[in-house]
């Protein structure tokens, strides 16, 4: 039988058959292939950890190679809620993916949430508990959401020096066994009040017991089949406004029986993305809870839960990035376009190298803060470092949750029709990374977050530690320095005029996350030259070639003739 190819197809007896069929990405071990990563901690770890934990973080990355696959060859599965029994009795049962069925048994596995706070690794901790974070995070199905809020959890229970809700629930949150784990929600978004937290309505009373029960309704619940959640409420008759009248409650979603406490569930979020991800609206009717702390400024008490949470944020937003540039890069190699691979051509090679860039410098930014939260948990650090850590943990959340999308949408775009296909798992990335400039706190909360973080210190603490980077690196870049000194001159400048300052914060945030990543980035690869690896500068030298500065002064009074005209 005679085949005549005509270019890539052919006609086989006289019938046209295609030929060409263009081969799937390839997905390795995720912890092996990841040069950004291996590189950091060979320099970050102490030797004898980093070989330590390399078993565990190879498992992972080989997991996340196999559930990539196998997610391709199931349909999609998502959560459902059963709010009635047969006989008409309320149950509110949400019956789990089978991915999020087996969330526990990996979570205590791999010390998901426990590892963060394990005291053998004292300050490098967090770096071992995100790294295994990050690499479990995509094949998790947004798992990590209810464990990032555990951990938040976690960390405000041990601050608030809350003895008796220390003992009763940090065991089960840092549990290493799947039928002793916690899982803790932050119900803190309402109705009213989404950004703007002092809007919330729900209501804590006393009652003839003595036990303050709350009511009221939660908006978006992630960790609703959680086993307890810290939340915030208004005590009966407080006096203060806003934020400043809210107290943090400790409370258990079951009876001893296992039955609500007086929480209902009205529905499942249809959400954009986190499919898998069972995020609810709930009411509370009179749910027995525990004031953690004072019964006023519940928001300062949480905060450390924000903090942790924001940085899963970051964490998971690197993951999303690292995931979509490991699938972009393979593809760039097998498809041919124009006579030679893709990655060949000279346009699709300037954009690969833009995102792997901007990721590398990403990537040292999160673990950087990973880094300075233990060292700040640990209590190894100075007031310069909690000042820094308290700076770019906003910074480090609102510039990855950004860049995640901006690398899923040119992930999208790098497999052509492909990438909008949705069986070969690519549009669920670019759908999921729209999450991470939402969840925890949208940009601008975050940028105006950053200007709050920089009122009580200034920008001492960040140009004093960029300066130290360059002086490590043995590395004087002028673009560094003058990047810095043009974000304090606008700073200084914009102070004068509050609503000029918040209307430019985005840029002076991105500004200020990418400057100092260029100085982590440039230390690395100092670091790296002498262990004959260039990638890192060449990762520098390709971000800067896009400008560190993303400084402006939006001109507002053109934006109100744009906003406030109605006339077309
Ligand atoms: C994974 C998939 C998820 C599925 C879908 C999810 C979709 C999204 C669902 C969500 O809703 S996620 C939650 C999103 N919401 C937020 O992240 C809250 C956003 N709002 C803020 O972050 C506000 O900035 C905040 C409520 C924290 C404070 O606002 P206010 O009312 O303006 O408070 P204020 O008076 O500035 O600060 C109160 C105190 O807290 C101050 O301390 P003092 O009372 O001692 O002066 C602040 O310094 C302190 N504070 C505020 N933010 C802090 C902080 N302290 C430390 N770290 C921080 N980050």
């Amino acid at each position: 039988m005679e085949a005549r190819a005509y270019g890539r197809s052919r006609f086989v007896d006289g019938v046209y058959s295609m030929e060409f069929v263009q081969a799937a990405p390839a997905l390795g071990n995720q912890y092996d292939d990841d040069r950004v990563l291996q590189s950091y901690l060979q320099r970050a770890l102490p030797h004898a950890m980093h070989a330590a934990i390399g078993g565990d973080l190879a498992e992972l990355g080989a997991h996340a190679a196999q559930a990539w696959f196998e997610a391709r060859e199931r349909s999609a599965s998502e959560p459902a809620l059963t709010q009635w029994d047969a006989w008409g009795a309320r149950i509110d049962r949400i019956e789990l993916t089978p991915v999020w069925q087996r969330g526990a048994a990996m979570t205590a596995r791999y010390g998901l949430v426990a590892a963060g706070h394990d005291a053998v690794y004292a300050e490098y901790a967090r770096v071992d508990q995100l790294a295994r974070v990050y690499l479990h995070h995509v094949a998790s199905e947004f798992y990590t959401c209810p464990l990032a809020m555990s951990d938040g959890a976690a960390s405000a229970l041990k601050a608030s020096a809350n003895a008796d809700l220390i003992e009763r629930a940090l065991p089960h949150l840092l549990a290493r066994e799947p039928s002793e784990l916690w899982l803790s929600g932050q119900w803190m978004t309402e109705t009213a009040g989404g950004s703007d937290v002092g809007r919330t309505d729900t209501l804590a009373r006393h009652d003839a017991a003595g036990q303050w029960r709350l009511s009221g309704r939660k908006w978006f619940t992630s960790a609703v089949v959680g086993e307890m959640a810290l939340t915030l409420a208004r005590p009966e008759g407080a006096s203060a406004e806003g934020t400043g009248a809210l107290a943090l409650f400790y409370l258990e979603t079951r009876d001893a029986d296992g039955r609500w406490n007086g929480i209902r569930i009205d529905r499942l979020k249809d959400k954009l993305g986190t499919r898998e991800l069972p995020t609810a609206e709930i009411h509370l009717d009179s749910v027995p809870a525990t004031p953690v702390g004072a019964l006023d400024h519940g928001v300062r008490l949480i905060a450390p839960m924000l903090n942790v949470t924001r940085t899963w944020n970051a964490v998971c937003a690197l993951a999303t990035m690292r995931r979509c540039l490991a699938l972009a890069f393979d593809y760039a190699r097998r498809r041919d376009v124009f006579g030679r691979a893709l990655i060949e051509q000279p346009l699709h090679r300037a954009t690969l190298a833009g995102l792997q860039a901007e990721f590398e410098a990403a990537f040292g930014l999160v673990f950087f803060v990973a880094e300075l939260l233990g060292r700040s948990e640990r209590g190894a650090a100075n007031a310069g470092e909690h000042a820094l850590l308290r700076i770019l943990t906003p910074l480090a959340k609102l510039w990855t949750g950004r860049l995640a999308v901006h690398v899923a949408s040119e992930t999208c775009e790098a497999f052509g029709g492909a990438g909008y296909i949705e069986n070969t798992g690519i549009p669920q990335l670019l759908r999921d990374a729209q999450v991470y400039p939402i969840w925890e706190g949208t940009t601008n909360v975050l940028a105006l977050d950053t200007l709050r973080a920089l009122s009580a210190v200034g920008m001492a603490p960040l140009t004093d530690a960029a300066g130290a980077l360059l002086a490590e690196a043995g590395d004087d870049r002028h673009d560094i320095r003058t990047t810095f000194d043009a974000a304090s001159v606008w700073l200084s400048v914009q102070s004068y005029d509050r609503d000029a300052l918040e209307a430019g914060a985005r840029g002076f945030a991105f500004t200020l996350a990418r400057a100092f990543a260029a100085a982590l980035l440039a230390r690395h690869a100092a670091w790296a030259e002498q262990h004959g690896d260039t990638r890192p500068r060449a990762a520098l030298r390709f971000l800067a070639s896009r400008g560190l500065s993303r400084l402006a002064v939006p001109a507002m009074d053109a934006a109100a003739t744009l906003i406030d005209n109605s006339a077309l």
